[in-house]
């Protein structure tokens, strides 16, 4: 992961040239200026074939597909995930957790695996449970070795391994009663009693604990050896020693097993209800091998910071990236209508009226007194050309003919022969389906009664594309019914002549009455119209 936080500059759905290279300029652009943030150009699907023919000649790769920008595990999770082996002493967890302010810690196999949680309510019950009879290991053995580190004691006789199940006595008594109570293979706290200590060996005590880091003497410890009991000093007195050997047991003991694991890629609204389900209200992250890679809890869900998003080349909800209305939109550069993105606090919005794009990117390059990387000034050119059809559309502007005259001298090519040679390669359609053509670069349209439009748009060269009218017509009623349109249009756009046929199928007459005409053969003629954003959709919208 990048330290950088990430914006994601991407353009519309069903992307076209313009969308495409916008997002790899202005990324491009605003890294450079703007060096505190990682600017990435992202893409919301399949480019079409004329984009890709860009995209060979230019030599810059595609954008990363965005699927959406919601938030994911990943996103909010602390991954700085502490973890404890399953054997570590439950003082251990305890500390760490302390340390640093956590309510739970995930324990781990020694391959690193998760198998379990130790939160502060499994030590809350320890406690309770405790102090409701007699201190025992008799379900959880502890070892030697576990008790000295601890303690941060020493071990005079015995040796790490052994492990003991008995009872935990502090040796509060008389040497004459100890003997009506204690059984072989206890553990007991003594301070610095010979007789006492001698007692304690002669019933079969497991492990002698002598208190207050005073050495017993030479013949106690030379019984001890004679009868396997190890004897260990610790430097506390005997209330905190004898605490302390309690927290000594292994943490399995005490965690809760099974808990609530989820994948760093999930989203975040797909785990809400599962995390406030679980007591400790939180899930652990984990990898495919199941080792923890991170820990979400309640707090993370609550007020995450959304994904950051800059829009190119639209403005529309319905044409944006999936979750587009929960994530922070910083700027947005476009040449269409004002859309329906909302935003929580004053951004940068550009809405200039002119042919393309990438007409706005590389004029902001020129202001800066900045270059566009070649690759990216072809991509840039190829967009302005696509979107004003080698600068003939009625949206060319003064501005679209300089930004081409300045990046025909950058890239020492003649727009002309650049354009003609990229519709060429790019417009033959009759390899696509009817299917393909109408969806590949639809467009939706929200009307005023909350109802959906589409606007699908084909440039071709000459009309030969009509005489597959009816195939046309059964994919844009597909279309229609698929998304519960109203109804579904397709501009069959003759990039030569400078016209359109449009179809339609749907409840088309709101089209009929934009256009003042029924059409003739289920086909409406708008001669001189080859723009959908300047030419179609302003009428359309008016009425609808
Ligand atoms: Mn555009």
């Amino acid at each position: 992961m990048s330290a950088l936080p990430h914006v994601y500059v991407t353009g519309h759905k069903n992307p076209d040239t313009d969308t495409i290279a916008s997002a790899i300029g202005y990324a491009e652009f605003k890294n450079l200026v703007d060096p505190e943030n990682h600017y990435v150009a992202a893409r919301l699907g399949d480019v079409n074939s004329q984009t890709e023919w860009a995209l060979e000649k230019s030599g810059v790769e595609q954008p990363t597909l965005l699927d959406h920008i919601m938030l994911r595990v990943k996103d909010v999770m602390a991954s700085d995930v502490a973890v404890a082996n399953k054997n570590d002493p439950l003082r251990k967890v305890g500390l760490m957790m302390a340390k640093r302010n956590i309510s739970q810690l995930p324990i781990v196999e020694n391959d690193g695996s998760l198998t379990g949680i130790i939160t502060e309510r499994n030590l809350a019950r320890m406690y309770v449970r405790e102090s409701r009879g007699a201190s025992t290991f008799a379900d959880s053995p502890v070892s030697v070795g576990a008790m000295v580190e601890v303690l941060e004691g020493e071990l005079l006789v015995g040796d790490v391994d052994m492990e003991f199940k008995g009872q935990l006595w502090v040796i509060s008594m008389s040497v004459d009663s100890m003997g009506k109570s204690m059984e072989p293979g206890d553990v007991v706290v003594i301070g610095d009693r010979q007789t006492g200590q001698r007692r304690a060996i002669e019933l079969g005590a497991g492990v002698l604990v002598v208190s207050n880091g005073i050495r017993p003497g030479e013949e106690v410890l030379e019984i001890a050896r004679e009868r396997g009991t190890a004897v260990v000093i610790s430097p506390l007195d005997s209330y905190v020693t004898s605490r302390l050997i309690q927290l000594s047991v292994p943490c399995w003991e005490v965690m809760s097993e099974n808990p609530l694991t989820v994948n760093p890629d999930d989203l975040l609204t797909e785990i809400t209800e599962q995390v406030m389900e679980v007591h400790y209200r939180a899930a652990i992250a984990v990898d495919d091998r199941n080792v923890p890679m991170g820990v979400v809890t309640r707090t993370d869900l609550l007020n995450p910071k959304p994904r950051r998003v800059l829009l190119v080349d639209h403005a529309e909800i319905g044409q944006s990236v999936a979750g587009v209305e929960k994530a922070d939109v910083v700027e947005i550069l476009d040449h269409h209508h004002v859309g329906d993105i909302e935003t929580n606090s004053p951004i940068p919005a550009t809405f200039d009226p002119v042919g393309s794009t990438a007409t706005l990117i590389v004029e902001r390059y020129r202001a800066s007194g900045l270059d566009p990387e070649e690759s990216t000034a072809t991509m840039l050119l190829a967009a302005l050309l696509s979107d004003t059809v080698i600068l003939n559309s009625p949206t060319t502007t003064d501005r679209d003919l300089e930004v081409a005259r300045y990046l025909e001298e950058v890239l020492d090519l003649d727009a002309n022969e650049f354009g003609t040679e990229m519709f060429g390669a790019s417009s033959d359609v009759s390899s696509l389906s009817a299917e393909e053509i109408v969806i590949r670069d639809a467009k939706e349209y929200g009307t005023s009664s909350g109802e959906k439009v589409s606007v699908s748009q084909v440039e071709t060269v000459g009309n030969g594309l009509l005489e597959r009218k009816d195939e046309l017509l059964e994919a844009l009623e597909e279309m229609k019914g698929e998304n519960s349109y109203l109804f579904s249009a397709l501009m069959v756009t003759d990039i030569m002549e400078g016209g359109t046929q449009l179809l339609c199928v749907g409840d088309c007459s709101s089209v009929h009455q934009a256009f003042d005409s029924r059409g003739k053969n289920g086909i409406i003629d708008l001669p001189g119209v080859m723009s959908r954003k300047k030419q179609v959709a302003p009428v359309l919208l008016s009425v609808l």
